[in-house]
């Protein structure tokens, strides 16, 4: 039957058709027809499978990409249009499953597109948040935190009839699962299973995003924990681990027995991967199950180390996870004599404390569990993994160089150039043809066109397109008038000192300054930020506060506001990064050298015709080997020389700033009257101190440096003729980083599939 017709026997429930349907009508006919097709899709089997166990899957909207790889996207987009509708209004009624913090949730769900785009046998498993991370929104320019509500009567989410019991002191908790069909690009389907508990109770909620953390029995999968240095509720997070690997534990085990498979041999028919240490008590838990069923716990070990290989996604000794062992105890005290045995065993073996799972403090190093007792340990880009051999984890390494391995992350295409830029992935395409779709290396046959006028002034004025659709949504959303004609440098990620949103906020401060002294961009400049602050991280919610006010001020400043923009968009999330990215053309990555793991948010700029402006970190590193100097603009002390400074402990901010006039200036600036008249006086003072006296990530030791080589990206800009082939380099050179090829590696290096 052809699509039309399908598409309005779906609207029939509504008494309508395409001709005079609302487009919410035609979004619920659009996702109940996807997942008609998605059941008729074939599950992808073999003879071994993975699962990948992550706290956060930060999926995204699933219309188009759903559509994209059912191959069904093309032709519904032209039958709207027919229609005088267009899919990009119809897919801003889907809500967002904001089911993941930053990065690594968003790692997790670019790995199942690619997993199942390779036709991988493999599913992932995590939690059903009611509501996922807060929604942002500002408010005399402060972020406010509110919850962010997803769940629909209906949605892309299945319940299915499967449910475990998970043990916890003194009571036992009943779990649903609800499964997302992840289909590959044209390919079968794998499953997201997303396990909750059976009595939510959803009105818990106070005011804001405050509930009462010490109900477990009805708040366990209420919210997804912020990244973040809160100690109220760190219990309730133990048990949203155990609640999570428990279920993934016992679904692992009963598929297997379905299939028939041999305990004994669990390894050649499962493999785990444990995303971060979140998952890390799947390793404890599935030693308890196996023991049930009737091995002895030195095979059972045996076994659980030879299925389980672990990601490590940072080096910042704060967010590796230690647990009191008396948190545990008041948890899940049936996994502490397991955890005390593998922890005895260890030190029976080595005497370095280092190495120890508990230490003399009775902390439970979960990092420690996951390398010990797993396969393979891997960092998520080169210099990373050099990183944790060398420094971070070098006892380690040194007991167990074999397991050490690196997979530089990556992205789907399908989502970040398909879906978010059909324009540049038409014109991709119109040049060198479709194979790169299937072989992203292919992108490399752009080069031939590097002098290519008209290629170059298509790749332009599709920039252009971009930007001004992207400048058309933040007028309408935000009331901010943008010039798409200025040059757009971008820096949207988490807020975090180490990603030093605050050196890009003293650039502005400087350049401010400048244009009130006279000295005028040869181009107007606009600067985009887009961050969430976890909500007791003080300092990341002061930055975004000097951000607004900054914003505020220029702005409205009639004189400065012709030649400086700034904004910060409200409540930064997957579908807004859609809309951003292909907008940009500069890209800021300019995390203190060796505290970014990886970053992908730089593949996903690169991939849209940015240039990288960043620091030798994460996978800069390695974007500026494939691109070459004259396509990417690098500044900022190395990682190794940041490494020593804090090893010396010499590093001092308060003697740069007192040595030095422009960067006392633009310090001082924090709290100069024009700011403080729109801020707030405490906070502001709060944070100049904190530059001054702190800058833990030394922003002021990197200022000279990244001012200068950004000034020198915005002059080059001037000549259009070489940017344009900076974008196209970028772009030919981006098929490293797609995620299908990190999956290939994954295979073939750890899972063996
Ligand atoms: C820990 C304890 C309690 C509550 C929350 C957490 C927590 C939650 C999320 C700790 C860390 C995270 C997220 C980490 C993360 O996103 N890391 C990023 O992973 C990306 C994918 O590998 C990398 O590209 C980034 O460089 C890395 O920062």
């Amino acid at each position: 039957m052809e699509l039309e017709k399908q598409i309005n026997d779906e609207l029939s429930v509504y008494g309508h058709t395409l001709e005079n349907a609302a487009n919410e009508e035609i979004y619920y006919a659009l996702l109940s027809l996807t997942k008609r097709k998605l059941q008729q899709t074939v599950t992808l089997t073999g003879k071994k499978k993975l699962y990948y166990i992550s706290a956060e899957f930060l999926i995204g909207k699933l219309l188009s990409n759903n559509l994209i790889n059912l191959k069904l996207y093309d032709e519904i987009k032209q039958l709207l249009k027919k229609y005088n509708k267009s899919i990009t209004e119809i897919e801003e009624i889907e809500p967002e499953p904001s089911l993941g913090n930053g990065g690594l949730g968003r790692l997790a769900a670019c790995f199942l597109d690619s997993i199942a785009t390779l036709g991988l046998c493999g599913d992932g498993i995590g939690l059903c948040y009611h509501f996922g991370l807060f929604k942002q929104i500002f408010e005399n320019h402060k972020q406010k935190e509110i919850k962010d509500v997803w769940i629909q009567t209906n949605s892309w989410l299945n319940q299915q009839e499967i449910s475990f019991q998970v043990p916890f002191d003194g009571f036992t908790l009943e779990s649903v699962l609800y499964d997302l069909d992840v289909v590959g690009y044209e390919n079968g389907k794998n499953k997201l299973h997303l396990f909750d508990i059976k009595k939510v109770n959803e009105n818990a909620v106070m005011d804001g995003i405050h509930f009462d953390k010490t109900n477990i029995l009805k708040n366990l999968t209420l919210f997804l924990y912020p990244d973040d240095c809160d100690e109220d509720g760190r219990l309730l997070r133990i048990y949203q681990q155990y609640f999570m690997v428990s279920n993934a534990a016992q679904l692992i085990l009963y598929e297997a027995k379905k299939n028939h498979v041999n305990l004994h041999k669990l390894y050649d028919a499962v493999t785990i991967q444990i995303n971060d240490t979140h998952p890390t008590l799947i390793i404890p838990e599935l030693i308890r199950l196996l023991m049930l069923e009737g091995l002895d716990i030195e095979e059972a070990i045996q076994i659980t180390s030879r299925t389980c290989a672990y990601t490590n996604h940072t080096i910042l000794s704060e967010a590796l996870e230690k647990w009191p062992r008396s948190y545990l105890e008041e948890t899940v005290p049936h996994l502490l004599p397991i955890i005390d045995i593998l922890d005895q065993k260890v030190k029976d073996t080595y005497s370095d404390p280092k190495v120890a799972i508990i230490d003399n403090n009775q902390l439970i190093h979960m990092a420690h569990i996951d390398i010990h007792y797993c396969y393979s340990v891997n960092g998520v880009a080169t210099i990373h993994t050099e990183i944790l051999k060398n420094t971070e984890l070098k006892h380690f390494y040194d007991i167990y160089p074999e397991k050490f391995n690196n997979k530089t992350n990556g992205i789907t295409f399908r989502r970040w150039l398909y879906s978010c830029n059909p324009e540049l992935d038409q014109w991709i395409s119109h040049w060198i043809g479709d194979a790169y779709k299937k072989d992203a290396d292919k992108l490399q046959d752009l080069l031939a066109y590097i002098d290519h006028e008209e290629c170059l002034n298509q790749l332009a004025k599709i920039k252009l397109q971009k930007k001004k659709q992207l400048c058309d949504y933040i007028f309408t959303h935000q009331d901010i008038e943008l010039d798409p004609n200025s040059v757009f440098s971008i820096q949207i990620k988490r807020l975090h000192e180490y990603k030093r949103q605050q050196m890009n906020a003293l650039y502005i401060i400087h350049k401010y300054l400048e244009i009130q002294s006279g000295k005028l961009p040869t181009r107007p400049i606009t600067m985009i930020f887009g961050a969430k602050a976890a909500p007791a991280y003080t300092i990341a919610k002061d930055i975004i506060h000097l951000i607004l006010c900054l914003s505020d001020l220029i702005n409205h400043d009639p004189f400065v506001s012709k030649y400086l923009r700034v904004v910060m968009v409200e409540n930064y999330n997957v579908t807004l990064a859609e809309k951003l990215i292909p907008a940009c053309d500069i890209s800021e990555q300019i995390s203190l050298a060796s505290k970014e793991a990886s970053g992908t948010g730089n593949m996903k700029f690169m991939l849209n015709g940015a240039i990288t402006l960043g620091t030798n970190d994460g996978a800069n590193v390695e974007i500026s080997q494939l691109v070459g100097e004259n396509n990417i603009y690098t500044f900022g002390q190395s990682s190794d020389s940041v490494i020593l400074h804090y090893q010396n402990g010499d590093y001092d901010p308060k003697k740069i700033y007192e040595n030095d006039e422009e960067i006392k200036q633009a310090v001082d600036f924090i709290t100069s009257e024009q700011l403080m008249k729109i801020g707030d006086p405490d906070i502001l003072f709060e944070l100049q101190h904190e530059l001054i006296y702190k800058d833990w990530f030394m922003t002021l030791l990197d200022y000279h440096d990244y001012v200068q080589t950004k000034n020198r990206a915005f002059s080059d800009y001037e000549d259009q003729a070489s940017w344009k082939k900076k974008m196209l380099v970028n772009i030919a050179k981006a098929g490293f980083f797609s995620s299908d090829r990190t999956i290939s590696q994954y295979n073939e290096e750890i899972w063996k599939l």
